[in-house]
């Protein structure tokens, strides 16, 4: 796959690159640390996101514009980078099918392989390090800029090596990162250690709601849109909530309910161990990691956590 990847990059000069809706530090990551791979080989690169970069990424070297809708034209070839399916780059996700070649790079075991080629390894950390192979691969020399974007890429979604797709592989980039001047106490005082003081009032109000179920392995907390309101907070305020629930003694599942419409929740699950979240959210046409998944349910606060609860039975 990545010889075929290198002869699209060699016989193009225009090229697009995306990831997924409400992007985290491996999406941002892995779509920047492409952005400047191609521009070290002479190439054009399109940066596309539905969102903003989380205020915690904005320190992250990128484009400096960056496209919010997707232009109706033809490119040279698509990265589609750590998303498992197309239409979860966002709305206007057609106008894309106009150019040939997508390459998928991914790591979510839920990728049906929506891309003309793809590179699918569910072994990986995170598309970060997938993509430092395919740089390596490619013979490009890391400048600081790709150096960075690919550490925050790995240690995000590792939890900063606390989770267990955590491997060797994902240390050892990380050490080669760092020895192209890649700070670690700086990238993570960027990450974690910089939100604004009403995440802080938002997540006092979703503790409040927190309740455990099935002998306290079960761990589900929510938060409504008037909370958000109350707290002049916004969505992105609760990125890392499910995983606080999770460090709940005891509790092998977290759940986190957010409300996105009058009668439907947007739900993140994080589990510890064997448990499968991705199989339950698959249920109800989500998907994810096995450690990490989430999806929509309709209904009210109720409806959605007897369904949720009547799924994790199954
Ligand atoms: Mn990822």
């Amino acid at each position: 796959m990545f010889a075929k990847i290198r002869k699209i990059i060699d016989n193009g000069q225009d090229f697009f690159i995306s990831t997924h809706i409400d992007p985290d530090g491996d999406a941002i990551g892995s779509v920047f640390s492409m952005y400047w791979a191609l521009r070290s080989l002479g190439k054009n690169a399109t940066v596309y996101l539905k969102d903003q970069v989380p205020y915690r990424y904005e320190f992250l070297p990128g484009p400096d514009l960056i496209s919010h809708a997707i232009p109706e034209r033809v490119y040279d070839a698509a990265f589609v980078l750590d998303c498992g399916e197309l239409a979860r780059i966002g709305e206007g996700y057609e106008n894309l099918k106009r150019t040939e070649t997508i390459i998928s790079i991914d790591h979510h075991n839920t990728n049906e392989g929506f891309g003309r080629i793809n590179v699918l390894d569910t072994g990986a950390s995170s598309t970060g390090e997938i993509l430092y192979r395919l740089y390596k691969y490619l013979g490009i020399s890391l400048s600081y800029e790709m150096a960075v974007n690919i550490y925050t890429a790995i240690v995000t979604d590792t939890g900063f090596f606390r989770y267990e797709n955590t491997g060797p592989k994902a240390l050892l980039i990380c050490e080669k990162m760092m020895r192209l001047g890649v700070k670690p106490a700086q990238v993570s005082g960027m990450v974690n250690g910089n939100h604004p003081k009403e995440r802080f009032l938002l997540l006092g109000r979703i503790f409040s709601t927190l309740r455990t179920f099935d002998d306290g392995r079960v761990a589900m907390a929510y938060v409504t849109g008037e909370m958000f309101e109350d707290t002049h907070s916004t969505r992105e305020y609760t990125d890392g909530f499910a995983e606080i629930l999770r460090e709940i003694r005891g509790v092998e599942v977290a759940i986190l309910l957010r409300q996105v419409g009058d009668r439907q929740y947007k739900i993140s699950m994080r589990s510890k161990g064997t448990v499968d979240v991705a199989e339950v959210c698959g249920i109800f046409g989500g998907g994810g990691h096995k450690n990490a998944a989430g999806c929509h349910i309709d209904g009210d606060i109720t409806e959605v956590e007897t369904k949720i609860l009547e799924a994790m039975k199954r």
